[in-house]
């Protein structure tokens, strides 16, 4: 691994800039950091109540117990599982936003905001046992939003969606004892235990940590990704692009940044009319110039082909080109530092969210049933700030890549089996038959502590050389996209011989985009809808897959990472890990879980070990299915003709 900062040119030149300039960025504050606690990194720090703070040491020079007597493992436990609880709550608790405006939209008082794929709506309908008959759309979508936001509070379960779930995933949740209830539940429940004096037994610990997360990924996760999709359409494929050099002169530059679409979708249909556009004239710009950073960025990217300036760690270095008029902003993965790293600068930072604001930045409250005039409030703040451009602070860099996105689990489905016959088929033919090794879901953030991308994209060069097919969401998806690998040419170029093969042939690049971070339920979908076709075992746990986290930063990808562990999956994850200082514990996440949940972590920070690790699993369970030699062509004399017609 390389000691730099990013991968990427542009960053590295703007990251050169800041230091010129001195203005202080994520990499210097990691610095000013270092060294960073062992105790924290290594999962041991606990300071759950007023007797602690507490820290046991791991090389077994200090103490081994908190004042409680709480040994590494159950302290390790509990802030892992406090981190899935985090996780799980943002993801789930921005679909409860999109639930409650969905409801809205049905009940008519959300103008701006409307049912687009009535399709993906009925299927849902289904889901939830609503009646369809000749009902209205919008009494079908209220009854179904009103049945979907209940999910969050349900208090027994199963939760709805996890019946999409193959059956024997379903039966060994329920043997296990963590079929999810709703998420909310479960959330307070994991705050009840991990509280100083109730669940001290580590494994017992995970075992919630589980059933919490799979109140995201098959609850909250799955219905927000489903709810934005009827509302604002199920992504298709279509060429996107990205990079800060998307950035352009002439424009009025707004940057949506954050992770609801209720609001990026708004800015895009309002920034797109007529009136914004002349607004935008009349102070001096060309027109408006919208690019989105972070999942902001894939959720317009994806269903309307908005440029990604960039991913998590570009956020910053974003407002250093002088270009950027405004940056919207409203929940997740947004850092404090913006509104100082534009003090130098004539960027507005603009927070909307009436659940997130931050000092120095200026708050237009976003409000659903006013979507409309809530952003076109902020379109024309923007338009206004480009009068306050400084030519002293234009650093213009140059360079974007061209992308495919747009890969639901529907499309890819539609993709591979053609409109008449939508089918996973050949997929798991391909997969059966070799040409495709197996899958693998990289996902999640950048973290500083690594190259920014680097590993991104090393381990993905990897994975596709050896013919696995890679499905991507989040940041990672923006790393990719940047080296060119969610392009059916050059991404092409870069994979094995059979998985180039199978891509030319359907039009589509070995690395398929599939969404935001919130979308990873998109990934269970498609690996479900793999186990359903038949061929490739009866549950998750069987199919050649594996998944990744290489850059994470997030308390949403340790959810994201248990409720694949938990359905089966094999998450490997890089650059740290939490739990180091709890041998037992770690023990038991890497290799003991899965003898439970068919799934488990590993933790490997260099990216080709980490690929082949995937890969080492992939080709383990095509040897478990009897799929990993090649079928000899045997050529039949005629006393074997003559046996084989005997015995017919
Ligand atoms: Fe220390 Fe126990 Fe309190 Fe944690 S719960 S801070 S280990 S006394
Ligand atoms: S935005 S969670 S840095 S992927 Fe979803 Fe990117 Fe990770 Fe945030």
């Amino acid at each position: 691994m390389s000691k730099k900062k990013s991968y990427d040119n542009l960053t590295t030149q703007l990251i050169d800039l800041a230091a010129e300039k001195k203005v202080s960025i994520a990499w210097d504050r990691l610095e000013e950091q270092s060294p960073q606690c062992g105790f924290g990194t290594m999962g041991v720090c606990c300071r759950i109540c007023a007797m602690g703070p507490c820290q046991v040491d791991p090389y077994g020079n200090g103490p081994q117990k908190g004042v409680c007597g709480a040994d590494a493992n159950t302290i390790a436990a509990r802030n892992f599982v406090r981190m899935v609880a985090a996780g799980g709550a943002s993801h789930s608790d921005h679909g409860r936003s999109v639930a409650e405006t969905f409801i809205e939209v049905a009940k008519g008082k959300a103008p701006g905001y409307s049912i687009q794929d009535e399709q993906k709506l009925l299927a849902l309908a289904m889901d939830f046992d609503v009646e369809i008959g000749d009902r209205s759309i919008n009494e079908i979508a209220l009854e179904v939003g009103e049945k979907a936001l209940a999910q969050w509070g349900e208090q027994h379960g199963p939760l709805v969606m996890t019946r999409r779930a193959p059956l024997k995933r379903q039966q060994l949740w329920d043997e296990l004892g963590i079929t999810p209830r709703g998420v909310d539940r479960e959330v307070v429940e994991i705050m009840h235990r991990t509280h100083m004096g109730v669940d001290q037994e580590y494994k017992h610990l995970i075992a919630q940590g589980s059933r919490a997360a799979l109140a995201d990924g098959w609850g909250g996760s799955m219905l927000a990704t489903e709810l934005q999709d009827i509302m604002f359409g199920t992504p298709v494929p279509a060429v996107g692009s990205v990079n800060l050099g998307l950035l352009e002169k002439d424009d009025v530059n707004i940057i949506v940044h954050g992770h609801e679409p209720l609001l990026s979708e708004m800015i895009v249909a309002v920034s797109m009319t007529d009136e914004m556009k002349e607004y935008a004239k009349s102070k001096g710009a060309r027109g408006i110039n919208l690019a989105g950073i972070c999942c902001t960025a894939n959720e317009v990217l994806m269903r309307h082909q908005i440029p990604m300036a960039g991913n998590f760690l570009q956020q910053e270095v974003a407002i250093l080109t002088g270009l950027v008029e405004a940056m919207v902003v409203d929940v997740q993965c947004i850092m404090q530092s913006l509104p100082e790293v534009a003090a130098g600068y004539h960027t507005e930072i603009i927070t909307t969210s009436k659940i997130a604001k931050m000092p120095g930045a200026k708050h237009i409250e976003f409000h659903e049933d006013q979507a409309l005039d809530s952003a076109k409030e902020i379109v024309k703040a923007a338009c206004d700030n480009f009068q306050n451009r400084k030519a002293e602070n234009l650093h213009l860099v140059e360079g974007s890549r061209d992308m495919v996105v747009g890969f639901s689990h529907e499309t890819i489905n539609y993709l591979l089996g053609g409109s008449y016959r939508a089918s996973y088929r050949p997929l798991n033919d391909n997969i059966i038959n070799g040409k495709i090794r197996g899958i693998g879901a990289v996902v999640g953030c950048n973290n500083p502590k690594s190259t920014h991308d680097e590993y991104h994209i090393a381990l993905v060069k990897e994975l596709i050389k050896n013919n696995v097919i890679v499905l991507t969401t989040g940041c990672a998806a923006g790393s990719l996209a940047k080296e060119g690998l969610l392009d059916p040419i050059s991404g092409g170029a870069m994979a094995g011989e059979t998985l180039r093969e199978v891509c030319e042939t359907v039009g589509i690049p070995p690395v398929l985009h599939m969404g935001a971070c919130v979308d990873n339920s998109r990934i269970l979908m498609a690996a479900t809808a793999v186990v359903k076709e038949g061929g490739l075992g009866d549950d998750l746990s069987e199919i050649p897959a594996a998944g990744a986290a290489p850059e994470w930063m997030s308390e949403k990808a340790i959810a994201i990472g248990q409720y694949c562990v938990a359905s089966g999956v094999y998450v490997v994850f890089g650059t740290t890990w939490p739990t180091h200082g709890a041998p037992e514990l770690t023990d038991y996440l890497f290799d003991g879980i899965d003898k439970e949940v068919g799934g488990k972590w590993a933790f490997e920070p260099d990216p080709i070990k980490g690929a082949q690790l995937m890969i080492a699993h992939i080709d383990e369970k095509r040897r478990a299915l009897g799929i990993d030699k090649k079928k000899e062509r045997v050529l039949m004399d005629m006393a074997m003709r003559r046996e084989i017609e005997g015995g017919a």
